[in-house]
């Protein structure tokens, strides 16, 4: 790779990493999305619901609205944890007992209960992927991190405004900006 083709491509790095600021998920090529799961013991929905909007750039409480994109952030989370465990879903029934919505106001349509979920039991408004056999979902109280220690984080999304490529094929992104300005040389060569 020459000097310039270099430097160019340096630049694209840069540029790729600004744009994408502090936070670095994984993409799930089906839709594009961007995902990451964050840990953080014992955080209410509320205070990971206010965390992740802080991110800005788009990130949202994951919203699981197909098999397919369960099956992927499902796949993110620890496959074996020690002890049961809770990780924060953007969805809540706070504001109508029983009638569930995404944060993103897509329809609450696909679901993934564990069996005598959701049950409400003492009053649970919010959604969590919930280890027991395999991931699933409970519907939580705000504060059961702490009552019972087994909320351990939560999950973030967004669509692929912000995101880059994977830093695996960084290398084909040089590639091609190798070839590119080797196209460019033999053009002016002409
Ligand atoms: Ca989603
Ligand atoms: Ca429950």
């Amino acid at each position: 790779m020459s000097q310039r083709s270099l430097k160019v491509w340096m630049g694209a790095v840069a540029l790729g990493l600004a744009a994408q600021g502090a936070q670095a998920g994984v993409i799930w090529a089906s839709n594009g999305h961007e995902y990451d799961v964050i840990t953080a013991e014992g955080i209410t929905w509320t205070a990971a619901q206010a965390a992740t909007a802080a991110l800005g750039s788009g990130w949202h409480l994951a919203t699981i609205t197909s098999g397919g994109e369960d099956s992927f952030v499902a796949s993110l989370l620890p496959a074996s944890p020690a002890s049961r465990s809770h990780y924060w879903l953007g969805a809540s029934d706070a504001a109508v007992e029983g009638t569930w919505a995404w944060v993103t106001g897509e329809a609450f349509s696909y679901t993934h209960w564990w069996g005598g979920e959701p049950n409400n039991s003492g009053n649970e408004d919010y959604l969590a992927y919930d280890f027991r056999s395999g991931w699933g979902w409970n519907d939580a109280a705000d504060t059961v991190g702490r009552d019972y220690g087994f909320l351990r984080g939560y999950v973030i999304e967004r669509s692929g405004s912000g995101a880059v490529p994977l830093p695996g094929t960084l290398p084909l992104l040089a590639l091609g900006l190798g070839l590119a300005g080797f196209a460019a040389r033999r053009q002016r060569q002409r």
